[in-house]
């Protein structure tokens, strides 16, 4: 059963829209022989719905830790072997300036045609292989789907089984097909402190969340993180332990300041979020692989799973 916690979220986040779009992507998901999966590099399982994945997915996928230009490349290549021993390869990588865009399509490709041989396919595919992006909001979808369009034309096709006209955009020499819209996942929350991961990271809107309680995450994630003086940018004489005094001084240290002369702590929240998620503090990877999984949990449960 997925949490009351993912449930509240949900709700409060995604409006009934958020509905629509998944009975649309289950449309979509029909058409494609793989999905791609986009993660952030700064949190790779955090930014991942397993759940959903399962629920809906359940196909041959691809996945991209995206945002790789703001992670910590010792901490990419570590979460790059976890995933390898997870049965999984994953592609780190900044969508926005990718370089070598023929070579992932074509993995994704071969992704699909050794799938077909697994399964006994002795017919070679006729057709392009479909290909889907998804992921949770703000993960980098349409920056990917922009970023392949660059030097393909895109083209209006009629796969047989949609009633809605999908645009697709032909790839690798029309080898692959790129369905235009992405699929929009939301973010399976576990507690509070995922919210505020997620919020930090801007996949959650920030006007959910006081920009103070988020920005004194941040810090104190950032403090336990084994780096030596994570907060340098900040460029204080100082680092206080306490998160709030860490925004005090930073407000000090700004002029941000509130009519008599104290320290506007909102302001600095503000512009720290600003300033991780633009990496000018830094590029930080905020989650560590798992030293050893625990055992899944059990949501057989649920009605869609029947
Ligand atoms: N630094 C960096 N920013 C990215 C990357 N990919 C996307 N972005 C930025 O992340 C934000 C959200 O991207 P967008 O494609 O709109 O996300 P979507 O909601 O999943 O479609 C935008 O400001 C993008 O410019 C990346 O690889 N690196
Ligand atoms: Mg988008």
């Amino acid at each position: 059963m997925s949490s009351t916690y993912e449930n509240t979220a949900r709700n409060l986040w995604y409006p009934g829209h958020m509905l629509k779009a998944e009975i649309a992507m289950k449309e979509s998901l029909a058409l494609v022989d793989l999905v791609v999966i986009l993660l952030d590099a700064r949190a790779p399982l955090s930014t991942r719905n397993p759940r959903l994945e399962r629920r809906l997915i359940n196909r041959p996928h691809a996945i991209i830790a995206n945002k790789a230009d703001l992670a910590n490349a010792t901490q990419s290549r570590k979460w790059e072997e976890w995933f390898l021993a997870h049965g999984e390869a994953a592609d780190f990588l900044d969508a926005s300036k990718l370089r070598h865009p023929d070579t992932l399509v074509n993995h994704w490709r071969d992704i699909v045609l050794s799938e077909r041989q697994k399964r006994g396919a002795t017919r070679p595919l006729l057709r392009p292989v479909r290909v889907m992006i998804v992921g949770i909001p703000n993960i980098g979808k349409s920056t990917l789907v922009n970023r392949l369009k660059l030097k393909n034309v895109a083209k209006v096709a009629n796969h047989p089984g949609v009633t809605r006209s999908n645009q697709w955009v032909n790839l690798a020499g029309g080898q692959v097909e790129l369905l235009d819209t992405p699929g929009v996942l939301w973010p399976q929350l576990r507690d509070k402190e995922h919210e505020l991961l997620l919020t930090a990271l801007g996949n959650i809107p920030d006007d959910s969340t006081d920009p103070v309680l988020t920005a004194c995450f941040l810090i104190q994630r950032l403090q336990q993180l084994p780096i030596r003086n994570p907060l340098r940018s900040l460029d204080l004489p100082e680092i206080s332990d306490n998160a709030q005094e860490v925004l005090e001084a930073l407000a000090l240290r700004r002029n941000m300041l509130l009519p008599g002369g104290r320290p506007n702590v909102n302001k600095a929240a503000q512009m720290l979020l600003k300033d991780f998620r633009s990496g000018q503090m830094g590029y930080f990877t905020l989650e560590t692989p798992p030293a050893e999984d625990a055992p899944e949990e059990d949501d057989t449960d649920t009605p869609e799973n029947a």
